[in-house]
């Protein structure tokens, strides 16, 4: 475009050369005065891309439609037991032919009974109540260690007379010698009865207790219902003392 506007006023002097000399031009009319202006040229090339902008910020976008169900998750620990129910309506009582409860109510009284009556002639054949207590005897003679066990066995204890009428009792129903249930095994002289509380009523035979040969730590019931001091290791009836 800018070389095309001299072109153009080159040509124009040309024009006019065949009738007017380049002195007069010059003295009657300046070049720019006499030229009208030039039309607009055509638009230019673009230009090279500018450099890059700064990064805009974030848009914000559609909400998307809501995805399917997700699976099925592993099952919960079990929640705490409920609160119990109502208390439901009595029942109506069954029928059993076969289940005659009258019958067996008279049959258990019926045994009951027998068995009162076998107790109170065993008890009075082998055993002495004195007071709340049973005295029983085994009826077969063995050391004093033995007696103990046997009567432990029965839920029982050897038999320690508390006053005379127990020791009559025990006297009646051992037809030997029998031994009680007392001890000086842990101090020499300190006779205590199974549970270690010394003994208050005593019936020493005449010159007992002598600790003979130093090794009497057991006692005997005599015949006549007096005491003797013995060796453990001596064999005599074992007599046990039972609740009544
Ligand atoms: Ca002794
Ligand atoms: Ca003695």
């Amino acid at each position: 475009m800018f070389l095309f506007l001299p072109f153009l006023l080159l040509l124009l002097c040309l024009v006019t050369s065949d009738t007017v000399t380049n002195e007069e031009v010059q003295k009657t009319c300046p070049v720019m005065a006499c030229i009208p202006p030039g039309m607009n040229g055509f638009p230019g090339k673009d230009g090279r891309d500018g450099a890059k902008g700064e990064k805009g910020e974030p848009g914000q976008g559609l909400r998307g439609l809501q995805g399917p169900p997700g699976k099925l998750g592993p099952a919960g620990p079990p929640g705490p037991p409920g609160s119990k129910g109502a208390v439901g309506k009595k029942g109506d009582p069954g029928t059993c032919p076969e289940c005659d409860t009258s019958r067996a109510i008279f049959e258990r009284a019926a045994l009951k009974a027998e068995l009162e009556s076998l107790k109170k002639m065993l008890l009075f054949s082998v055993t002495k109540k004195v007071g709340k207590k049973f005295f029983w005897n085994s009826g077969e003679t063995r050391n004093f260690d033995s007696a103990k066990a046997l009567c432990a066995q029965f839920q029982a204890s050897m038999a320690t007379p508390l006053n005379t009428e127990e020791n009559q009792a025990i006297r009646s129903l051992a037809k030997d010698s029998a031994f009680l249930g007392i001890t000086d095994k842990e101090n020499e002289g300190q006779f205590v009865d199974m549970a270690g509380r010394r003994v208050t009523y005593r019936n020493w035979n005449k010159g007992e207790h002598n600790n003979a040969d130093s090794g009497e730590h057991c006692v005997q019931m005599l015949l006549d219902g007096t005491w003797n001091d013995v060796t453990c290791s001596s064999s005599f009836l074992a007599v046990c003392k039972f609740p009544a």
